[in-house]
């Protein structure tokens, strides 16, 4: 099966994708930005399965469900704070979204929709995160044939462009 790649703009927490990605950050016990908005959608328990975790390391991934959300499961990955590019940050960002695939595809699930991770509160630059995010997922399913679907899913109607235009151009 060939792996459907899009890009789309929205709200992740309104998405019926069977697992959603949360940026979070590495004690997984909630925050500000998407992941502010994941737990209050998700509800009170996700916080309680959170608690369980022991935390999550930059560029590694760990799975809960979903709860209250419509998407089944949530993936919560912890992408790396931007300190100028020489801190392995690319590679850290990358195996965010290759962690949270591997992890999805372990589970059985099919469709994944991931935030642009690190670039908000975080500060990657937003054109090279999209461009590390779409050429990480692309590579991946190149081999891993599993996955139905991967959603980029933007808040901003700047971050859809650029993902629009990240996947124009890394095509397989
Ligand atoms: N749906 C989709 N995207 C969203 C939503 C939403 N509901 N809300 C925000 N975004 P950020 P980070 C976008 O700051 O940079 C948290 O406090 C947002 O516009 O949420 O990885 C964590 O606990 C941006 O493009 O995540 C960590 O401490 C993107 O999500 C820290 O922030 C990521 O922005 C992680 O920082």
């Amino acid at each position: 099966m060939t792996t459907r790649l899009r890009a789309i703009r929205g709200d992740i927490t309104k998405l019926e994708t069977d697992a959603i990605v949360n940026a979070a950050n590495s004690s997984l016990l909630g925050g500000g930005g998407v992941d502010g908005a994941i737990h209050r959608a998700a509800g009170p328990e996700l916080l309680q399965e959170c608690k369980l975790l022991g935390g999550c390391k930059t560029g590694d991934a760990k799975l809960t469900k979903g709860y209250r959300l419509k998407a089944k499961h949530v993936i919560h990955t912890v992408g790396p704070i931007w300190h100028g590019g020489k801190s392995n940050e690319p590679e850290q960002l990358a195996s965010c979204y290759r962690r949270s695939l591997e992890i999805a595809v372990a589970s059985g699930l099919s469709s994944v929709a991931f935030p642009c991770i690190s670039a908000g509160a975080y500060g990657y630059p937003a054109k090279s995160a999209a461009e590390t995010a779409v050429k990480t997922v692309r590579k991946f399913v190149e081999t891993e044939t599993s996955l139905k679907e991967v959603l980029f899913c933007c808040f901003s109607e700047q971050d859809l462009q650029l993902y629009q235009q990240a996947l124009n151009e890394w095509t397989a």
